[in-house]
């Protein structure tokens, strides 16, 4: 109840914009008293909101915290389904790890979880995935959708694209897609992108994408192994970037993406992926779980399975792998 009308009330802020609102208004709007309207507002002030109080008019927020908290991602979110549950932690092991065990809890699908840091973030085959605090974003997001088991590896993609439209509408850089999870700016991993499954048989109970993306670290801030393969949005823009920002952009590009892909398929979201791949057309290796396969990079099929022409013309189709430009 006390989260609905927090809730209810950074709605209120999101459509006022930069209007008052005053104390009897939003008591109105939400429902309860303007003591509990009060209460509220010093809550938020002690997450560190900064909010205009003018007599006669009410209150506006005018600075939003430093921290992300699930309230200033909540303020300006416009989605109906991704992040209307929000499990926010200061410092955890994995935010993959709570998103399974919420999984199993029948979290709602949208549900997302983010971390300030995370003390074992992991990669894909249990590498390590870099997390430092308030730097990133190292958020989890909950779907199900009702889908075979295979197509799973099609939701990276989508989510590769939704992270690429967000970076592009919050920042000057041109961010490009290297299959099937990364995300690169100047050659330079800023992003990487974690799909795992809760299924049974065939039938998918839930399925976990995990994003890393380096938002304001500086070039001294990565441990020496990832300085010169990693990048930050900081470092390429030259600006720090709202993490909660970002966090509700990637939300609303998801949403639009995932809506579409529910209903047509895959095919819309991979003509939208291959304006954004690097690599295709390049010549590229290919390290499987088993074996290398070295060739041209055709491109993607419809299923967004990658497709790579070896010297004597041989077209391998290839699921998973770690690719080197
Ligand atoms: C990935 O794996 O790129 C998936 C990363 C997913 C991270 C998110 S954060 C939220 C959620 N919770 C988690 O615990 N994980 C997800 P992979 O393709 O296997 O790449 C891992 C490799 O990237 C490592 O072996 C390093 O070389 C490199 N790396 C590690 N940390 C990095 C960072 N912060 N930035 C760029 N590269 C990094």
């Amino acid at each position: 109840m006390q989260s609905e009308i927090r809730k209810e009330l950074l709605d209120a802020f999101t459509n006022a914009g930069d209007d008052f609102l005053s104390g009897q208004h939003l008591a109105e709007l939400i429902g309860c008293s303007r003591t509990a309207v009060w209460k509220h507002i010093e809550e938020l002030r002690k997450e560190g909101f900064k909010l205009d109080a003018v007599r006669n008019k009410g209150y506006r927020i005018l600075k939003t915290p430093e921290k992300i908290t699930a309230d200033e991602i909540r303020l300006g979110l416009t989605t109906t389904l991704m992040g209307r549950n929000i499990h926010y932690e200061e410092s955890v092991e994995s935010t993959q790890k709570i998103a399974h065990r919420l999984a199993s809890e029948d979290a709602p699908e949208g549900t997302i979880i983010i971390a300030e840091e995370q003390l074992a973030g992991r990669g894909r085959m249990a590498r390590k995935w870099h997390s430092p605090k308030y730097t990133g974003i190292w958020m989890s997001m909950l779907l199900r959708p009702n889908m075979p088991l295979s197509n799973a590896p099609q939701l990276t993609l989508l989510t590769a694209v939704a992270t690429v439209q967000a970076i592009e509408e919050m920042t000057d850089v041109i961010p490009e897609i290297k299959w099937p999870n990364d995300i690169l700016i100047n050659g330079k991993k800023v992003t990487g992108i974690l799909t795992e499954l809760q299924a049974e048989a065939d039938q998918i109970h839930s399925i976990i994408i995990g994003i890393g993306i380096n938002v304001n670290q500086k070039k001294d801030d990565f441990p020496s192994e990832l300085q010169e393969i990693a990048t930050s949005l900081f470092i390429e823009n030259k600006v720090s970037v709202s993490r909660a920002e970002l966090i509700r952009s990637i939300l609303k590009h998801f949403e639009k993406l995932y809506t579409v892909y529910l209903e047509k398929g895959f095919l819309p979201i991979k003509l939208l992926w291959e304006g954004y791949a690097g690599s295709i057309g390049k010549y590229i290796k290919a390290r499987t779980l088993t074996t290398t396969i070295e060739g041209k990079a055709l491109g993607i099929t419809d299923d967004g399975v990658l497709k790579l022409e070896d010297e004597s013309g041989f077209i391998h189709h290839i699921y998973s792998a770690d690719i080197e430009l």
